[in-house]
């Protein structure tokens, strides 16, 4: 659009809209570039949320409330942009997790994805479809829509992930479905590990045929994707914007692990200073090692590990890495791509 004013509205116009407005009906050149902007225009702001300070919060709620009674003990990391909206950005809800030792968070089903990404203890477990995973600080575990699931903790610690689902997304086109399960622990039909063998080793049964659009892995354990990173980076290929940058990806068919939410794992060298990077992808980073900063549209914002913060759509980004640093995120953008409109710049200098 190039006109951004509006017509004017006169006593003439004024009284047509009021009559129009009793059958519900409204004029598109009054709004139009309201919602036709020229480029992204986001209630989304950048934020940063410092893990010592979740934790404590979260430590505290699990003195008020079991996980059993909460269904899921969980405080939502709210967009101080979208207060109200359960939402960390326009189209993805996250939150921090707490199952203490003992505790079970019982089974139920829903169409909306949950990604998890461990950020403290060690062996909790979560069960997906009749598979047990132990999890791990730095492991992304994928919970696929309506597969059952239940999360437990039989280790002396408790366990703190970042749960990331896409429900604005579902509640945008009223596709949410839900159920409970009828006993809080699923029965465990598979091996601890099966999927990761059965998918994970650059091979696939031999007869196996694509049934849904999620990773058969639902578990990508830290350890082979921190490998990975180590392995590479001694290459010393860093893109200007994004140092070292992987995305989790699906083995049936390349794409994103999930169809809705896109993950990703970089590493950043000691003193790595990024070039200038925005995407229409409003994305939540993940501080899994290191120190730095990152600015976000003029703001600057100081990390260390399991800091959590979030970068707008289409607002410029850039990194520096004190000491060499691990940052997983992730955003909507695959769904972006699948429908069309995903866009990147990059400011090269
Ligand atoms: C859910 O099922 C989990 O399974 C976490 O851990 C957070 C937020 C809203 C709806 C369902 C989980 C959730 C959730």
């Amino acid at each position: 659009m190039s006109n951004t004013d509006k017509p004017a509205v006169t006593t003439a116009r004024e009284a047509f809209y009021a009559k129009i407005g009793e059958d519900h009906m409204t004029p598109l050149w009054a709004v139009m570039s309201d919602i036709i902007t020229p480029e992204p225009k986001s209630a989304c702001l950048p934020y940063l949320w410092r893990y010592s300070i979740i934790r404590e919060f979260l430590l505290e709620s699990g003195t008020l409330i079991t996980a059993k009674e909460a269904e899921r003990r969980v405080l939502i990391l709210e967009n101080p942009g979208l207060r109200g909206a359960s939402k960390i950005t326009t189209s993805i809800y996250a939150g921090l997790q707490l199952v203490l030792p003992g505790e079970v968070a019982p089974a139920h089903r829903h169409s909306q994805s949950a990604l998890r990404f461990v950020l403290e203890g060690a062996n909790a477990h979560t069960t997906v479809d009749g598979e047990k995973t132990l999890m791990n600080i730095g492991d992304f575990v994928i919970t696929p829509p309506m597969s059952w699931h239940d999360h437990g903790n039989q280790s002396n610690d408790p366990m703190i992930w970042l749960d990331g689902l896409d429900i604005p997304m579902l509640s945008f086109f009223d596709a949410s479905f839900a159920e409970p399960f009828n006993i809080d622990e699923q029965p465990v039909a598979r091996a601890t590990g099966d999927s990761l063998a059965r998918y994970g080793a650059n091979m696939l049964p031999v007869d196996f045929e694509k049934q849904r659009l999620t990773s058969p892995i639902f578990n990508y354990p830290y350890v082979r994707s921190r490998e990975a990173l180590r392995k590479m980076e001694v290459q010393e290929e860093w893109d200007p914007c994004h140092g070292l940058k992987l995305r989790y990806s699906n083995p049936v068919d390349g794409g994103f692990a999930m169809p809705t939410i896109a993950a990703f794992m970089q590493l950043l060298p000691k003193s790595f200073k990024s070039s200038s990077y925005r995407s229409t992808d409003a994305t939540i980073f993940v501080v899994v090692e290191g120190c730095g900063q990152s600015q976000i549209d003029g703001t600057t914002f100081d990390w260390g590990p399991k800091d959590i913060f979030v970068a707008p759509s289409w607002k410029w980004v850039t990194h520096e890495a004190n000491d060499e640093a691990i940052i997983f995120s992730f955003s909507d953008r695959v769904a972006q791509q699948k429908l069309g409109f995903w866009r990147e710049e990059r400011q090269e200098n």
